[in-house]
């Protein structure tokens, strides 16, 4: 008999994690992007490699878009490619962090025309999830200040709130917006949406299609991520995650590799409020594979956000609230330990085989010839990468 209870089963064969299109275009630091062989050149590749990775895992059934860097003349045909290869078109981002006007700042800025300008890029990203069937606008702002004095912080919280108000009003019926928030950089001093209260402030006021989007790598070290997730979650504005991991700063690294344990209670948490296999909070992961190849890099991360949920619903709830209320400390403590340390790899490869996927998916991917395909296809052309 399984480790992994029919219960287990159902909710693991629920899970969906969006893809990033940017995770299978080249990427790097400020110091150099490297290249690949079978880079995308386009958003169509892009799509096809993220349809690979939910091939052999089941688990990754969309696909974020950036804007501009994924703009194409038909979205149409985007739409039809992606669902040709059993794939939807997910959240759009929108980008006001790679044009010269904006280095003061976008939704934020002083100057009329230049906020103008910003809040007409939102509107557009809103007709591009028109074309799409998108239910989520992503909106990181990489507006701030690098040196005290610099700018007068609260007229631009003010600014904001109005930009934000004309972008909402431009959603129609299932649409949300979702403001992510990170506490530094581009900007050093301050940061217009630092946190998730501020953030949180700034949606409340827009309804209830407004929320706040986490990403794991925007805190600072030893934030309690977990509790964040729990408090957002019990306010009923936790609208999507950002998954990655991170030993520094916004590092991008996969999910779960840098801190297995802080995943762990992340999804602990996530489950406890709700949060799980609930269309309300997209699971996406927001990384970037430098060094390491793109396709078993997404298929990497999924399969450890699978895990770790895996061990999360492990946890003996009953066993654990009794301790907690008998402040039994380490009584409690064992018990979560006990689910956190459970290999579930096994269980997990087995269950896969048992729903006709592969047992190991990362095998399955390097045996289906796939990498040497594209990089054989692929020559001329501009290889995709941050920042196209
Ligand atoms: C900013 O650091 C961010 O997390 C936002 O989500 C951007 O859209 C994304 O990274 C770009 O890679
Ligand atoms: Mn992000």
């Amino acid at each position: 008999m399984s480790i992994l209870s029919a219960d287990i089963q159902s909710q693991l064969e629920q899970q969906g994690i969006e893809l990033p299109s940017w995770a299978f275009g080249n990427s790097g630091t400020r110091f150099r992007v490297w290249t690949t062989g079978g880079t995308p050149r386009d958003p169509f590749e892009k799509i096809a490699d993220a349809a690979e990775v939910n091939r052999v895992t089941g688990l990754a059934p969309s696909v974020a878009l950036h804007i501009p860097w994924d703009k194409v003349d038909s979205y149409d045909d985007l739409r039809k490619h992606a669902e040709d290869l059993g794939v939807q078109l997910g959240t759009i981002n929108s980008n006001t962090f790679q044009d010269e006007d904006y280095k003061f700042g976008a939704l934020t800025h002083e100057d009329d025309r230049i906020r103008r300008k910003a809040i007409d890029h939102h509107i557009e990203c809103v007709d591009v999830m028109d074309a799409t069937g998108s239910r989520d606008l992503k909106i990181w702002l990489a507006e701030g200040s690098n040196y005290p004095g610099q700018t007068d912080m609260r007229a631009r919280q003010d600014r904001l709130n109005d930009s934000l108000r004309e972008i909402y009003a431009r959603l129609t019926g299932e649409q949300r917006l979702v403001l992510e928030y990170k506490f530094f950089e581009p900007s050093f001093y301050h940061t217009d949406v630092p946190d998730w209260g501020t953030s949180y402030a700034q949606v409340a006021t827009l309804g209830d299609r407004a929320m706040v989007c986490l990403d794991t790598g925007h805190h600072a070290p030893g934030t309690n991520i977990e509790f964040i997730v729990m408090q957002l979650l019990r306010l009923g504005k936790l609208g999507s995650f950002d998954f990655n991991s991170r030993f520094y700063a916004d590092d991008d690294l996969i999910v779960g590799a840098a801190d297995p344990f802080q995943l762990f209670r992340i999804i602990v948490e996530v489950i406890r409020g709700g949060g799980l296999n609930n269309p309300d909070v997209a699971f996406m992961l927001d990384q970037c594979h430098n060094i390491e190849a793109k396709i078993p890099g997404q298929i990497r991360s999924v399969l450890n956000v699978q895990e770790m949920t895996a061990r999360a619903l492990l946890i003996d709830q009953s066993a654990l609230a009794a301790a907690q209320s008998a402040n039994d400390v380490l009584g409690a403590q064992a018990v979560f330990m006990d689910a956190f340390y459970t290999d579930v790899r096994p269980a997990l490869a087995e269950w896969r085989e048992s729903r006709g996927l592969p047992a190991d998916p990362m095998a399955a991917f390097a045996a289906s010839g796939y990498q040497q395909k594209i990089e054989a296809d692929r020559v001329g052309g501009v290889q995709a990468g941050w920042g196209a």
